[in-house]
Parts: structure tokens; C-alpha cells; sequence
């Protein structure tokens, strides 16, 4: 690691990373109607309005309102707090949560705090609705040790696709006092979604008796246009030299993306649960849906000059409802070195943290979970079922199977586990996750300890549209 470091700082340094000249091509309808100029400025952030120390008390509001998302068309949408990503909750570990949340939506919602360990009854889970026009006070305390990238979004008994689809997203940011990265480096939140429109500018949810509203349920609903935090390829600034911290987020249906710097290499420092023990620098990564990275990325290119982050085709598809342009690469945004003095890169530390693996012999059950085609071990969701019943303290390996010809991405409530290995092949680094895509005729298993919190908690497939349809069952962890 020390000398792919060196290698690394050396290359920066150098400049020699640079590959990009000419400009890229666009290759896709929604690029001829960007807005030319939007930067990719990171989402506002909830205002603390406590007063108290380590007490973070914001106020959200979930409504309908009236935006533009795709580029000169107003269309209405859900939102939190009237913006499309909602506002950040940009939080500490051991900070105390109190989100004071309102629900002036026509339907009844929830709020998913996806990723952090927390109460139950502040999980927003479908066993928590809240009415329209109802209140509701989401409490919990962030432990330490879980700084990363998080987010928020709705998760209401078989609405979850629509609900997000309509805009309600945002980003969660936890931050540790100890952080290893020197605070210099500049943080931007980089959240993924795309959508579909009609020609009158509305939201298309077609019918599910409808032709598209079958390959929606069966794909997981796309749209083609992709969006960076609620714009269309936005562009972000650069100094030559330096480092950027990205938090990048998939809040798409159903999309998997397949994320590269055309030209460039990054640095991947963390994943769902917090950084890695070790930087690993990566051509691409794939983000499945829910899933987030943090991303070191380096500005080695000469000034004025322009690079973009590509999504490259990635088949997750079944064949007979694969799309016919899954083999497009699609930019998402523009990065553009300045023409500012370089500056010296900053150093990259070689250990950002340590991560202990969960201790396998401590394992108390081994449970199969097997992913059919909108379904899990046979059944359809059932809230008055439980499907696995645990305690707290124990430690398990869930030995997750998809059976069938296209990903599901499967997420755990509550509890962040570490990958094992995938098809017998052993996991590489030890990483916190809550989001797992299972490829196509695979089979992953992770381990998972419950170390707190008991009550019923979901584990699903986050292609939403296979979730609102019963993709999902009921675990219950009993004192
Ligand atoms: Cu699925």
C-alpha cells in the first residue's frame, strides 16, 4: 500500500494522469437540453436549531411542490423542505437527532434514515407510517465509530418507488472528530437518480397494467435522464493539485451505476458504513442501488481543461426487459480544472482507520436467504409474518442466492454487516455495508452481529419497484 501511495503522490505530482483532451462526446437526449451552465454545488444543509452541544434538532417537511428537474420543464414533484435532493442532515458521531418531521403530502409517508443504526421506532420503516398532515418527531442518537455517507428518503408500505420517484431524497453525513483526512480537502456530495417525464412535464408512472408499467416492475423503473444531485450535468471545479473528497450516493430505482473519471483513476476510501482501513485506488466502481463510496479524486489534469465522470454500460438486466441502449456510456458530470496556480497535492494517509472483522466463530446461526424474481425463500412480503427471528447479541451469516437472470441489490435495516465473500471468492478488505448488489446467479454472504436495538426490522431488494411489490421480508430481533 506505502508504495502504491508513493506511486500515486508521485503521478499527481507529476501530472502525468492526464488523458483527456478532446472534448467527449455526448451520446445522449438529455444532454442536448442541459442547462449550460449549473454547478454541481453541494445540496443545502438542515439548519441546526438547537442550542444545546452535540444536539442536532432540525425541522422537515415532506410536501408537494412545483420544480423544474428536467431542464426547462416545471413539473410537480414531492419534496423535503421544497428541494429535489432534500437538504443534507450533515451530522456528528455522537451527536444527539431530533428531526421534527411534517407530512404535507396527500398520502402517508415515512421517513428511512437508510444505513444508520438506530431505534427501531426511528428506523421509518412501513411499520411506522405517518398520515397525511400528520407530525412526527424521528430521535436517535449516532453512534460512534459510523461516520460516512448515509441518506433519507421514504419508505411507505408499497409507495417506496413512487415516493422517491416524486423527489423525496437526501443525504446523510456523519462526521468523526477523528476523521484521518486532513480537513482541507473539500467534501462534495455527489447523489445519483434518474427520472422519466411525460410530455406536459409530469412525473411518467405508467400504469402497472400498462406495457411499460411491466418491464418498470420487472426492470426497476429507469428514466434517461440522470441526474446529479437533482441536475443535469452539472459541472464541479478543480484545482490542479488538488484533492476531493466525493461522497457519491445511488438514489435510482432501479439504475446500478458503473462510475469511472474518464482518464483518470480514483482513490476509494470507504463504502455504506465509513472509510476503509486502507485507500484502493480503482479504475471504476459499481454503485448499486442505495449504495454509497467515498472517493479521493485528484486534480492531476493541466488548467482549463475538462474531464467528466462516466456511467459505462453494466448489464443487471434480464434479457427479454434489458434496455436497448444499456450499452451507452452516459456522462453524469463535468469536472473542470481551473486555471488557478497548482497546488501541492495533500497527502494521502496510508491507514485511514482501523475496521475489526466480526468474529466468525462467534456465529450463532447461518441463514439462507434465496432472491427469486420478486421474491425472497418462495413468499411475498407479509408485515404480520416474521421470516427471520433472531436476539440480540447474536452473530450470523446470511448466505444470500439469487436464483434468477437479473441483480437484486439486497439491504438490511438497522444493523451494517461485512461482505465474507462472493461466489466462494473471499471478500479482499473488511468493509461496514447495509447495501449489497447480488448479480445475477450469484450467491454472497455477509456476517452480522446485532449488538443493540431490538424489534422488527426489514431486509429487501432495493430496486424499488421489487420492494413495493413484496421483494422484502420481516426480521425481528427479541432482547
Ligand atoms: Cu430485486
Amino acid at each position: 500500500m506505502t508504495t502504491r501511495l508513493t506511486l500515486l503522490t508521485l503521478l499527481t505530482l507529476s501530472g502525468s494522469l492526464v488523458a483527456l483532451s478532446s472534448p467527449h462526446e455526448t451520446n445522449s437526449a438529455s444532454h442536448e437540453r442541459a442547462r449550460p451552465t449549473t454547478d454541481g454545488a453541494n445540496p443545502d444543509v438542515l439548519v441546526n436549531i438547537s442550542k444545546k452541544p452535540k444536539t442536532v434538532e432540525v425541522n422537515l417537511t415532506a410536501a408537494v411542490t412545483r420544480l423544474s428537474l428536467e431542464p426547462g420543464v416545471i413539473s410537480e414533484v414531492f419534496a423535503y423542505n421544497g428541494h429535489v435532493p432534500g437538504p443534507t442532515l450533515d451530522v456528528r458521531e455522537g451527536d444527539h437527532v431530533i428531526i421534527h418531521f411534517r407530512n404535507d403530502l396527500p398520502e402517508a409517508t415515512t421517513v428511512h434514515w437508510h444505513g444508520i443504526h438506530l431505534p427501531v421506532e426511528s428506523d421509518g420503516s412501513p411499520f411506522q407510517p405517518i398520515a397525511s398532515g400528520e407530525t412526527h418527531d424521528y430521535e436517535f442518537t449516532v453512534r460512534p465509530g459510523t461516520a460516512g455517507t448515509y441518506w433519507y428518503h421514504p419508505h411507505p408500505d408499497r409507495r417506496t418507488g413512487f415516493a422517491i420517484g416524486k423527489g423525496l431524497y437526501g443525504g446523510i453525513i456523519v462526521r468523526a472528530a477523528d476523521d484521518p483526512l486532513p480537513a482541507s480537502i473539500p467534501d462534495k456530495l455527489i447523489i445519483l437518480s434518474d427520472n422519466r417525464f411525460l410530455q406536459d412535464g409530469s412525473i411518467d408512472f405508467p400504469a402497472a397494467a400498462s406495457q411499460h408499467g411491466g418491464i418498470d416492475e420487472e426492470n426497476g423503473r429507469e428514466g434517461p435522464i440522470l441526474f446529479v444531485n437533482g441536475r443535469v450535468m452539472p459541472a464541479l471545479k478543480i484545482r490542479s493539485g488538488e484533492v476531493q473528497r466525493w461522497r457519491i450516493a445511488n438514489a435510482s430505482a432501479g439504475r446500478i451505476y458503473r462510475i469511472a473519471l474518464a482518464g483518470h483513476t480514483m482513490v476509494q476510501i470507504g463504502s455504506d458504513g465509513g472509510l476503509f482501513e486502507k485507500p484502493v485506488e480503482v479504475k471504476e466502481i459499481l454503485l448499486t442501488t442505495g449504495e454509497r463510496v467515498e472517493v479521493l479524486v485528484r486534480g492531476t489534469d493541466a488548467p482549463g481543461t475538462k474531464t467528466v465522470l462516466q456511467n459505462l454500460p453494466y448489464d443487471r438486466y434480464a434479457p427479454q426487459t434489458r434496455p436497448a441502449d444499456w450499452e451507452t456510456t452516459r456522462d453524469l458530470l463535468t469536472l473542470e480544472t481551473t486555471n488557478e496556480a497548482a497546488v501541492i497535492p495533500v497527502k494521502i494517509p496510508a491507514t485511514l482507520r482501523k475496521v475489526l472483522p466480526l468474529d466468525t466463530t462467534k456465529v450463532t446461526a447461518v441463514r439462507t436467504i434465496v432472491f427469486g424474481q420478486g421474491i425472497i425463500n418462495g413468499k411475498h412480503m407479509d408485515m404480520s409474518r416474521v421470516d427471520v427471528s433472531t436476539h440480540v447479541g447474536a452473530t450470523e451469516i446470511w448466505e444470500i442466492t439469487n436464483i434468477v437472470g437479473m441483480d437484486h441489490p439486497f439491504h438490511l435495516h438497522g444493523f451494517q454487516f461485512q461482505v465474507l465473500d462472493r461466489d466462494g471468492v473471499p471478500e479482499p478488505y473488511v468493509a461496514w455495508k447495509d447495501m449489497l448488489n447480488i448479480p445475477k446467479h450469484s450467491t454472497a454472504r455477509i456476517i452480522v452481529r446485532y449488538d443493540d436495538f431490538p424489534g422488527k426490522w426489514m431486509f429487501h431488494c432495493h430496486i424499488l419497484d421489487h420492494e413495493d411489490h413484496g421483494m422484502m421480508g420481516v426480521l425481528e430481533v427479541t432482547k
